[in-house]
């Protein structure tokens, strides 16, 4: 048994997808728990950050060819809570008609969900933050949906030039620091960090 309470509800015991919303007006799950959900761009390490996190080598699928999962996945964890896997935005190299989709599905999907504790956006920790990551950015806190932002990939910079960038990119986007995790799906830099973020969110009062 482990002697720290908080870390025990970090162990994930089950895990069970609940189903996929498509349309702004489409089904999605009914469910009264709460949820955390994960949003970045097409490509900036999000199926291999939640494979990480849960430890499941192929819960959400790692794809070589981004923009196609354009459905908000559901999955219900430990019974407690509900992980949310957005689909992912900005891929240059869809058409502008699909490029434009996830911007109100994601948004009707932000408004409708009152059970919503936070989010997490993942930003590649190399790349400056597109006009989609601020506008998204922007948009949570007008809707003051608590945000962590997940710095991905800093196995591929140097331990200086990483601690830099989350500099540059928090001074950037205004974030405080607390906000900010640096991760990396490779190493594991950043899992535990993540989960207790995670963990706060769904124990802090009801926004
Ligand atoms: N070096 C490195 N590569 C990563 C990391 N996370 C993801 N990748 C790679 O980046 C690409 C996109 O990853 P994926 O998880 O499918 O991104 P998604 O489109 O956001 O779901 C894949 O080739 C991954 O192997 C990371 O932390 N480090
Ligand atoms: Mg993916």
């Amino acid at each position: 048994m482990p002697k720290d309470p908080a870390a025990d509800r970090l162990v994930i015991r089950n895990l069970e997808f609940i189903g996929g919303m498509s349309e702004k007006q489409g089904w999605r799950p009914e469910s009264s728990l709460p949820e955390i959900a994960f949003a970045g761009r097409s490509n900036v390490g999000k199926s291999s950050l939640l494979n990480v996190l849960v430890r499941r080598k192929s819960f959400a699928r790692v794809s070589r060819t981004p923009g196609r999962t354009r459905e908000i996945n559901f999955f219900r964890v430990n019974n407690a809570f509900v992980l949310v896997d957005l689909p992912g935005y900005g891929y240059a190299r869809i058409s502008k008609e699909q490029k434009a989709e996830w911007k109100p599905l994601i948004e009707a999907y932000l408004r409708r969900t009152t059970q919503l504790r936070g989010i997490v956006l993942l930003l590649d920790i190399r790349r400056e933050p597109s006009d989609d990551d601020r506008a998204m950015l922007d948009f949570l806190a007008e809707l003051e949906v608590p945000t962590i932002v997940a710095l991905t990939k800093t196995d591929k910079l140097s331990k200086l030039a990483a601690r830099e960038r989350v500099a540059e990119i928090s001074g950037a986007l205004s974030l405080e620091s607390d906000q900010v995790i640096p991760f990396s799906a490779v190493s594991g830099e950043g899992r535990v960090e993540l989960l207790e973020a995670i963990t706060d969110l769904l124990e802090a009062e009801t926004r």
